[in-house]
């Protein structure tokens, strides 16, 4: 299962797992499993027992967040400050889940108000051996689509990954899960809380290549025909540090489509550079599909070198007759916070004015 192909859409996206079910059941799964999950419900909200259900929300502490089971992407979700808001808040996600994904169980967690998203890769063959190849820390996004991404997640300790990584491995073995997935966590405060994993390789594979020199697809399609792992977790090392900009067919400001013709093409190079694309001198961009037309990833021996390889990267690439984002990526890479490392979620979209 692959996100994008050639960078087209080729149908709905793939969605977040639906271990035995939905996303509830794939939490249950994961908590049984030892791996760390967010302060909940553990499991649907009961709908004829709002007693229950207030008393829940008063032990978890507000505030909540109300969660379609079926959801993803950043719908079926409602924050819920008080009592006050609580049962009427269940019954609108309730039909709103009911009507956009044909299912309407929600469950309840704790709303996590300043997190950043980490997510841990993992490999799992035929044969009930899973290893991890570490995390990437994602929470540079807008509007739910991931903007900069990059490995490994700044601050985290190995004893931090080595910790969740094989938490993570040993779920994929305990609930039989097998190819390539990805574990999404939320982050803050120096603990991680599983939210959901997806069953599929993801834009964003490549800063995981680049520290890890393991080629995921490579393995996926490896692991699909029926051999075993060709690695065990010793054998993986991490080195220096990646980073991806997603370059889309987007005015850098607006964030509008701007489909047309590259009139010219000119690709960046040099060490640690690597560029993802299907674009050249005269193609058309269409119209009808997703916007990126190409991921842009520098790697160096640390976070400091693989900036300044992506910076260099960033104004070496020409792209000339459409918009591109790569004004923006410039913008974000001048950014303090940025440099500084571990933004949360919501950084972005403030610093941007929305
Ligand atoms: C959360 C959360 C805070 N607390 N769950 C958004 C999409 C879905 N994948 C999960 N999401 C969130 N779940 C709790 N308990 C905040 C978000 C969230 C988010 C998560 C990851 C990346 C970007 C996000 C943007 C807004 C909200």
């Amino acid at each position: 299962r692959v996100e994008r192909s050639g960078f087209i859409f080729v149908g709905p996206k793939p969605e977040t797992i639906r271990l035995m079910g939905d996303k509830v059941s794939a939490i249950q799964a994961m908590h049984q499993a030892g791996v760390p999950c967010v302060p909940g419900s553990d499991g649907p909200i009961d709908n004829s027992n709002n007693k229950r259900t207030m008393e829940m929300a008063r032990e978890i502490g507000y505030p909540v967040i109300i969660k379609a089971a079926g959801g993803g992407g950043g719908r079926g979700m409602r924050v819920v400050h008080s009592d006050a808001t609580l049962l009427n808040a269940i019954s609108l996600t309730k039909g709103e889940a009911g009507a956009a994904f044909g299912n309407d169980t929600v469950y309840m967690e704790k709303y996590l108000e300043n997190p950043r998203h980490v997510e841990f890769q993992i490999l799992a063959d035929n044969y009930g051996n899973a290893i991890h190849l570490g995390e990437r820390d994602c929470s540079m996004q807008r509007r739910h689509q991931k903007v900069i991404e990059e490995a490994p997640a700044p601050g985290i300790t190995d004893e931090q990954r080595h910790f969740i990584g094989t938490r993570c491995a040993g779920a994929c073995s305990s609930i039989g899960y097998r190819g390539v997935g990805t574990f999404e966590f939320l982050y803050q405060d120096d603990e991680f809380y599983f939210i959901e994993m997806n069953t599929r390789v993801q834009v964003e594979h490549p800063v995981t290549e680049m520290i890890t020199g393991v080629d995921i697809v490579k393995e996926q399609l490896l692991i699909a025909s029926g051999e075993r792992l060709r690695y065990s977790q010793d054998e993986i090392k991490l080195s220096g540090h990646a980073i991806e900009c997603r370059l889309n067919a987007e005015h850098p400001e607006t964030f509008i489509p701007s489909p047309g013709r590259i009139d010219e093409f000119h690709a960046p190079g040099g060490p640690g550079i690597r560029l993802d694309t299907h674009i050249y001198s005269g193609y058309f961009v269409p119209p009808h599909y997703d916007s990126m037309i190409g991921k842009l990833i520098a790697h160096g021996e640390d976070r400091h070198s693989a900036l300044a390889r992506m910076c260099n990267a960033l104004r070496e690439t020409v792209i000339e007759g459409i918009h591109t984002t790569i004004p923006l990526h410039r913008q974000i890479l001048k950014d303090a916070a940025f440099q500084q490392g571990g933004a949360n979620i919501h950084y972005l979209e403030k610093k941007l004015g929305m």
